[in-house]
């Protein structure tokens, strides 16, 4: 799959995507990923990207221009499944939409700065508008780079154990079980005993009813309607 973003500031985006997960999904052909300076495309003399809001609200908004010719570059070479603009009043990102957005081919992400962009360009080009969370970030960036990561590390092949997405936290609307690793015991603090005792069957029984109680306790959000 294809990701391009489209960013003011494309230094932000460097570390989380030439790292880790993403770096070694890039090196396996698994997706590409492509960071594009906004700024680069506007036909403004001072390569300026924002511009008062009419109705003289405080802030500065992103402009039509730079972004759509921008967009319209990379529609001319491909066809997109979605142009997605990273935004607190968007739908909040949750594992479903990221499943579902990895089955795609070519995806746009827009990262906003200011108050936002010109809201012709959400009426007009912008296919899926989505939040991170309740809380407001001083740019998309950082919002592209966790919706990136989560599409990117369900696709087939790019974590080493390929069961291992598919045991995470929230794929099956529970929280994770607890982990443990050697020793055994470390400071009188133990594993439990069932973890040690090489029966699969228990131990899986063990960890369903362990991510069960935990989710009840600490998410009971994620279990209305199941039970
Ligand atoms: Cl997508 N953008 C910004 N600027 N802030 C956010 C967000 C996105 N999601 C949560 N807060």
């Amino acid at each position: 799959m294809r990701i391009d973003v489209l960013t003011i500031l494309p230094r932000l985006l460097e570390g989380p995507f030439n790292d880790s997960i993403l770096q070694r999904a890039k090196e396996k052909g698994l997706c590409e990923i492509h960071v594009h300076d906004i700024r680069s495309f506007s036909t403004d003399k001072h390569r300026k990207v924002d511009d008062y809001s009419f109705g003289g609200s405080a802030g500065m908004v992103m402009t039509i221009q730079p972004i759509l010719d921008c967009i319209n570059s990379l529609k001319a070479e491909r066809e997109y499944d979605e142009i997605i603009y990273m935004t607190p009043d968007g739908e909040q990102l949750k594992q479903g939409r990221s499943n579902q957005l990895s089955l795609k081919k070519n995806l746009i992400i827009i990262c906003g700065h200011y108050k936002g962009i010109d809201h012709r360009l959400r009426e007009n080009v912008v296919t899926l508008e989505i939040s991170i969370g309740d809380y407001v970030l001083s740019g998309g960036e950082l919002a592209a780079a966790v919706l990136t990561d989560s599409i990117i590390r369900v696709l087939p092949g790019v974590l080493n154990n390929e069961t291992s997405a598919l045991t995470d936290s929230f794929q099956d609307n529970l929280l994770a079980p607890p982990v443990y690793t050697r020793p055994a015991e470390y400071n009188g603090w133990v594993v439990p005993e069932i973890l040690r005792s090489g029966d699969f069957n228990k131990i899986q029984e063990w960890q369903e009813k362990t991510a069960l109680e935990r989710t009840r306790k600490l998410r009971p959000d994620l279990l209305e309607g199941e039970e």
